[in-house]
């Protein structure tokens, strides 16, 4: 049997290849939490419920793995997001006099 590729007509009438076979997946970010001897252990596991949805037990675990290891990863998201947590923790530790730091890396 004859097959054909699928095609779209573009707004001048022209034929276009599926934009899913061109277009890459956008690249993520991570978002990392860094220790510090500073800021208390209440108001960390506060971050990661206001700004990552964790519930209490599980921000406990992420906040006393980063204690350890001296850093951790509180999530995965494109860009423009993880940066707006980056920025949002960020401003929220400082409003609140703590030194807490949260940086993105690329996934
Ligand atoms: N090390 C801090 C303390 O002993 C707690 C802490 C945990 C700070 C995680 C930052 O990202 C952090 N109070």
């Amino acid at each position: 049997m004859a097959t054909r590729k699928q095609t779209f007509p573009n707004s001048d009438g022209l034929a276009l290849e599926p934009e899913r076979q061109r277009a890459k997946p956008p690249p993520l970010y991570k978002v990392v939490l860094l220790n510090d001897d500073y800021t208390p252990m209440d108001f960390v596991v506060v971050v990661l419920e206001k700004f990552f949805r964790m519930s209490r037990e599980r921000a406990t675990i992420v906040m006393l793995n980063v204690h350890r290891q001296g850093r951790g990863v509180c999530g995965v998201f494109p860009r423009d997001l993880a940066a707006t947590k980056v920025e949002q923790v960020s401003a929220f530790a400082r409003r609140h006099g703590h030194p807490l730091a949260c940086v993105m890396e690329e996934n």
